[in-house]
């Protein structure tokens, strides 16, 4: 199968939903025949990034490391599917002139701080509230919206299938000769 290589940037709040739809995404495109990598955050932590924490200079460079993994990967063709909060558009801005602006396609995945700490999937909001983490993106680190991004999907207001949905009707065409 021919493809488009492409990065897709997956930004948003944690529990905002970003691995879950790539993930999906992932297997939306396997199934269509596409060759995909998925650089995720909290997996990329544990590996090339195991000694970066949350402080703005660890998350700058675990953006930088991140996007310059992505821009190899882009360099072999492959769909590379990156999802990491990217809290800033100065971070933002650094994904997109490492990868280059042509082959970077910003896609914001948006849910509301209190929607997320409601659904508090990994309990971690609720140590954030209780003080027991710090550099909170959302409570005590910034969290800038996207203010032009190439998509963005409401997971406030859609349902995973709606999302995953309105994501390959955006992407497939941008990857399909
Ligand atoms: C934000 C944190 C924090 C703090 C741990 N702030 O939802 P998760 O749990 O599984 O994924 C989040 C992940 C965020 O890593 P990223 O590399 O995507 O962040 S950034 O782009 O800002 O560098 C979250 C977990 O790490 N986590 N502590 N203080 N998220």
């Amino acid at each position: 199968l021919r493809q488009r290589a492409l990065v897709i940037w997956m930004v948003g709040l944690s529990g905002s939903g970003k691995s879950t739809l790539a993930k999906g995404l992932e297997f939306a495109l396997h199934q269509r025949g596409h060759l995909t990598q998925l650089l995720d955050g909290d997996n990329l932590r544990s590996g090339i990034n195991n000694n970066l924490g949350f402080s703005e200079t660890d998350r700058m460079e675990n953006i930088r490391r991140s996007a310059e993994a992505a821009k190899l990967f882009l360099s072999a063709g492959v769909v590379t599917i990156c999802s990491l909060i990217s809290p800033t558009s100065e971070i933002r801005n650094l994904a997109k002139s490492i990868i280059g602006e042509s082959n970077y396609y910003e896609v914001y995945i948006n849910a509301p701080f209190e929607v997320c700490a409601q659904r508090d999937v990994k309990g971690l909001y609720k140590k954030a509230l209780n003080g027991e983490i710090k550099n909170f993106t959302g409570l005590d680190a910034p969290f800038e919206e996207p203010q032009n991004p190439h998509l963005e999907i409401r997971t406030y207001q859609d349902n995973y299938e709606v999302s995953l949905q309105k994501l390959l009707d955006a992407i497939l065409p941008r990857i399909t000769f």
